[in-house]
């Protein structure tokens, strides 16, 4: 009997919803039938005076009931709203054209990416931020003391020779520098220990100019990451230490490296660290100029004059520093033949790295 009732509800109802002509009359059609006064809530509030059995039999049919419309009506309403939007767009002025869809979408596949050298200098100020050092900047117009003076190299010094400069063609000022485009980041040595006290640990990177003639493995402009690391008791042993595990986080492999001899003023012994060329393994190319290993990181224990020149008692501290060029290690890493392609602003070359 009251099964009979549901179904006819359930019918009537039905019949209402087919005339609905929009959102809020399927909405209001919903309240009707399932609001508080609706005939489904009164079913249900009268269960209390059934019996037990007819509990069984009424409960799940009224539920059930209940979730029927609340579908019919949510699939009303969809339908509505899409009644809605399709209206609009057919009235709308600013129709969509799907013919410019494919060159809307090539325009948002040929987006930028990093540079290989903004990539690695990243790569590398991660592994020395982990290792405890800071990141500091210095000017790329620098006088000579900074690039010079300062680093043990004075006016009549040979090793001036060694780095061609580009000067400025302003005169200094009586008993000062002059300026120039610094040569190597080691101008960042003085500045750097003058503005702290030891024990500190820094590298900075940046770029550097030269008046030089390029080839595969020289460029006018390039990058170098200085290093720097004061503190008790440092020996070429931490110093060794620290540049395996750079170049070991670089590569991700083991790379052959050699130490030998190096001459630079500001360091006292200085090293020459080279790795074994990449690219021709070591047999002889244009880039290792057919000797097989390339010049990378020159490096040493910082000389005492250096210590002195950023106000550091030389007696009590001592220290190493290290010049990577960034350039020839994104070459040796990527196994680039020519240094000129890195800033050839080719966009065939650059792209090889995005990363997507
Ligand atoms: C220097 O510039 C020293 N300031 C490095 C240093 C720092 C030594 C601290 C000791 C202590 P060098 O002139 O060798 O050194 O250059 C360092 C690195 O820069 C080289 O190993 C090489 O990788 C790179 N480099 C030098 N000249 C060029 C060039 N023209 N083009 C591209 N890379 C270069």
């Amino acid at each position: 009997m009251i099964e009979q009732k549901l179904n006819e509800l359930y019918q009537k109802f039905k019949s209402e919803l087919g005339g609905v002509k929009d959102r809020a009359a399927a909405l209001n059609l919903k309240a009707l039938y399932l609001g508080k006064q609706g005939p489904i809530t009164e079913i249900l509030a009268n269960m209390k005076n059934l019996s037990i059995e007819e509990r069984k039999i009424v409960g799940p049919i009224a539920n059930g009931l209940k979730e029927k419309i609340q579908q019919d009506v949510e699939v009303s309403l969809q339908k509505f709203e899409l009644d809605e939007i399709n209206l609009s767009l057919s009235q709308s002025q600013n129709k969509i054209d799907l013919s410019l869809r494919d060159s809307l979408l090539a325009k948002v596949q040929n987006h930028g990416g990093a540079h290989p050298i903004w990539s690695i200098q990243r790569e590398i100020e991660d592994v020395f931020l982990s290792m405890g050092f800071e990141i500091i900047d210095g000017p790329h117009i620098e006088d000579e003391y900074h690039n010079f003076e300062a680093l043990n190299i004075p006016a009549d010094h040979p090793a001036r020779d060694m780095q061609d400069t580009f000067w400025f063609e302003t005169e200094a000022k009586p008993g000062g520098f002059r300026h120039l485009l610094r040569t190597h980041t080691s101008t960042i040595q003085v500045r750097g220990m003058k503005q702290r006290r030891p024990p500190f640990r820094f590298i900075a990177p940046g770029k550097v100019f030269r008046c030089e003639r390029t080839d595969a493995s020289h460029e006018m402009v390039f990058h170098q990451l200085e290093g720097m690391l004061v503190d008790k008791n440092v020996s070429v042993a931490h110093l060794i230490y620290f540049m395996k595990t750079l170049l070991s986080e670089i590569f991700k492999r083991d790379v052959e490296v050699r130490l030998r001899p190096g001459f630079f003023p500001f360091v006292e012994p200085g090293f020459e660290l080279d790795i074994k060329c990449l690219l021709c393994k070591g047999e002889g190319c244009s880039v290792c100029k057919q000797v097989g290993w390339v010049e990378l990181l020159p490096c040493g224990m910082i000389h005492p004059n250096v210590l002195r020149a950023g106000d550091i008692d030389s007696r009590e501290w001592n220290g190493f520093a290290f010049g990577l060029g960034l350039d020839r290690l994104v070459m040796m890493k990527y196994a680039i033949d020519d240094i000129r392609h890195i800033h050839s602003g080719d966009l065939r070359f650059v792209e090889q790295f995005k990363s997507y």
